[in-house]
């Protein structure tokens, strides 16, 4: 056989123009939404008014901190979930408040999801002593231990060993509660996954593995860095999987409530794929040269806040005095949020050694 020249070589696929070429396609393809109306669902008005509250919440709170961020109120990474929170919301509905949850360092509207207030939150960001985490976690580490909220990991993958820790506590316990574990499709292809998902079927783990497939591992899109669809990982280890359209609460909540029922029924894990899409950047020094505006404008016309609102006017659940009053009492949140923020003092030097280890009641004896 004749020697490829050196030029011919390649090991992975290149550019932006065609796929054939082996350049970039489009982020994600999503899958299709739900049908089915709110009250099909099972969810009241009232539900739904607080759903858009917890997701504009998580909207502006973001928003704010880039602005904080920009004005150097603060450093650091800062990787802001924009885009995303039909997942988080939608999941945090269809569960019930004990269940365990886990994720990456794109962790902002989980937390919030999870009773963090924006107080805490902005105050955690600006490295506060009034933070979530003390001032000592920042972004990638929000926590609500006692809202079930686990972090906020920085490790790619690093987490998801912990979450099926929990199952495993969960399960040893026999307290019929469930974990989640979220992270990105960065992380598909970290062994800490594969053990995990392995070992986590062996022994039966009530515990749901979700992707958050938003097209792209910091630069690269998914296309490039992995192949095969993501939710086909399942059928290596004989897991139930399924892939949901993340860009519309509804079918994040259906199918999660459904997953969740049937892991706490049979105590089987599960392996979900989330398509979605982040509307900014990887992290804050992003010039995001891998992606095209068009496409980026693609995901923002079908944004799920604005879907969720379009619903509820649409369904007469609200009108739209209505939700702009829940807007604007947001916007004072947040507000007083960063006020509450810079006005707090940092840690003191005495707490630069606490919290290093858990000292009593651990986890797995309660
Ligand atoms: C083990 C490890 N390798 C590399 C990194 C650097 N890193 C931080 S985020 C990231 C991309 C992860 O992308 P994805 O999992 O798709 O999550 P997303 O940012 O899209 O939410 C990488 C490679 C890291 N934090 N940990
Ligand atoms: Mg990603």
């Amino acid at each position: 056989m004749a020697k490829k020249a050196t030029s011919d070589i390649r090991f992975a696929p290149t550019g932006m123009e065609s796929p054939e070429k082996g350049g970039v396609q489009k982020g994600v393809d999503l899958p299709a939404a739900t049908r089915k109306k709110h009250k099909s669902l099972g969810l009241t008005a009232q539900q739904l008014k607080d759903m858009y509250h917890q997701m504009y919440l998580q909207r502006r709170f973001e928003e704010r901190a880039m602005q904080q961020y920009q004005k150097g109120k603060f450093g650091g990474f800062l990787h802001l979930y924009i885009g995303q929170e039909a997942i988080s919301t939608g999941t945090v509905f269809a569960f019930n408040n004990d269940d365990d949850i886990i994720t990456a360092y794109r962790d902002h509207g989980w937390g919030l999801c999870r009773g963090i207030s924006a107080n805490e939150g902005m105050a955690e960001l600006f490295g506060k002593a009034t933070g979530c985490s003390g001032g000592k976690g920042g972004s990638m580490h929000f926590a609500n231990v006692k809202e079930h909220f686990w972090g906020g990991y920085g490790i790619v993958g690093g987490h998801i060993p912990i979450a099926s820790g929990l199952a495993f506590a969960n399960k040893y316990n026999a307290n019929g509660r469930i974990s989640a574990c979220f992270f990105g499709d960065g992380a598909v292809d970290q062994g800490a996954l594969h053990e995990t998902m392995n070992l986590a079927q062996l022994w039966k783990l009530p515990t749901i593995f979700v992707v958050e497939n938003n097209g792209y591992s910091m630069g690269t899109a998914a296309k490039r860095h992995t192949v095969a669809e993501i939710v086909d990982r399942a059928k290596g280890y004989g897991k139930k999987s399924a892939v949901i359209n993340g860009m519309d609460v509804f079918s994040v909540y259906e199918k999660m409530k459904e997953i969740a029922d049937d892991v706490r029924e049979h105590s089987e894990p599960w392996f979900v794929e989330i398509r979605t899409y982040r509307y900014r950047g990887h992290s804050m020094s992003d010039p995001q040269k891998y992606r095209t505006k068009e496409e980026l404008e693609e995901y923002q016309n079908i944004d799920p806040i604005e879907r969720l609102k379009s619903y509820l006017v649409a369904e007469k659940v609200c009108n739209e005095a209505e939700i702009s009053s829940i807007e604007e009492s947001i916007e004072d949140e947040v507000l007083a949020a960063v006020t509450f923020a810079d006005e707090s003092p940092f840690p003191d030097q005495s707490e630069l050694y606490t919290d290093m280890f858990v000292e009593d009641n651990p986890y797995f004896h309660v």
